[in-house]
């Protein structure tokens, strides 16, 4: 064997190697969603895990949950407030892939027998009516969408207590679980989306409260960033996604029986396990 023929073999091995690699540790992950067993970060066993690599390690997950029947509905930012980010030590926020098996009906019940520690978030979210590809404008991500509504995030990292870098949050495809949109507000030219009081509401007492800057500044400049990552990586944001663009404040767990509201100003509720006591629930905004 020539000399340039031994090296493009050992590369292919090494590149086979790599890519077995991927399948494992999407594998695991997999698993762990689905037997509600958290798991050590991946970083520990592999701390030079590169982000590229936990982007694939997230494709590979989300192919094993396409096997299963689910589809692509959308995608979520995270770690999008600054104070998630100081506690992460990074500048940049990440994004995840939403399938149609996280979704929930507003106002319905969720249950938890499939989770390992879900926490809760306020947040907003976009449809997207037209797609967009490449490097945009937080006004040209705007324009493009359908609509925005009030939404309730479910988190729930695959691994023990939260305990997680970057490379691991990605690999997890940015601890999702479920979600529940809020009714559509179609025409949203007359809301300031950078500036909405925002209120996440437990047992009909508020839990956590912050306003809609903290999503990187304006939700619309979130949109606008993963339409950047996904550009980054030769993807577009196809018509029909649903976006979450990130929390508003701190994630609260989230325990069975628990009624959960997200209120945003001037948006209709998002609303999870509600009880019949719904009737008494009072209007901030
Ligand atoms: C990562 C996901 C964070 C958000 O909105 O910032 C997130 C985590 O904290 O587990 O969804
Ligand atoms: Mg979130």
């Amino acid at each position: 064997m020539t000399g340039s023929r031994l090296v493009s073999r050992k590369i292919r091995t090494s590149e086979d190697a790599h890519q077995q690699k991927i399948a494992v540790l999407a594998r695991i992950l997999d698993e762990a969603t689905l037997r509600k067993q958290a798991i050590v970060r991946l970083t520990v066993e592999h701390p030079s895990l590169r982000l590229e690599d936990a982007y694939l390690i997230q494709d590979a997950g989300i192919r094993l949950r396409l096997g299963r029947g689910e589809k692509v509905v959308g995608f979520k930012m995270g770690l999008t407030s600054k104070a998630k980010m100081k506690q992460m030590g990074v500048d940049s926020p990440i994004y995840g892939v939403l399938t149609s098996s996280m979704r929930v009906e507003n106002g319905s019940r969720l249950s938890l027998s499939g989770r390992i520690h879900p926490k809760i978030e306020p947040e907003v979210a976009f449809v997207v009516r037209r797609e967009l590809h490449g490097r945009v404008s937080m006004e040209e991500a705007l324009n493009a969408c359908g609509g925005v509504c009030a939404a309730i995030e479910v988190i729930d990292s695959r691994f023990q207590n939260f305990d997680f870098t970057l490379p691991d949050v990605i690999a997890d495809n940015g601890s999702s679980s479920a979600f529940v949109l809020g009714p559509l507000v179609q025409d949203f030219s007359a809301l300031n989306l950078g500036n909405l009081g925002i209120i996440l509401e437990v047992d009909r007492s508020p839990a956590q409260s912050g306003s809609s800057e903290a999503i990187y500044g304006h939700p619309g400049a979130s949109l606008a960033e993963l339409c950047s990552m996904l550009h980054a990586r030769g993807l577009g944001l196809p018509s029909g996604s649903i976006v979450l663009s990130g929390a508003a404040t701190q994630a609260v767990a989230l325990k069975p029986g628990m009624s959960v509201r997200t209120c945003v100003q001037g948006l209709p509720d998002a609303l999870l396990n509600p009880t019949s006591a719904i009737r008494a629930f009072k209007k901030y905004f």
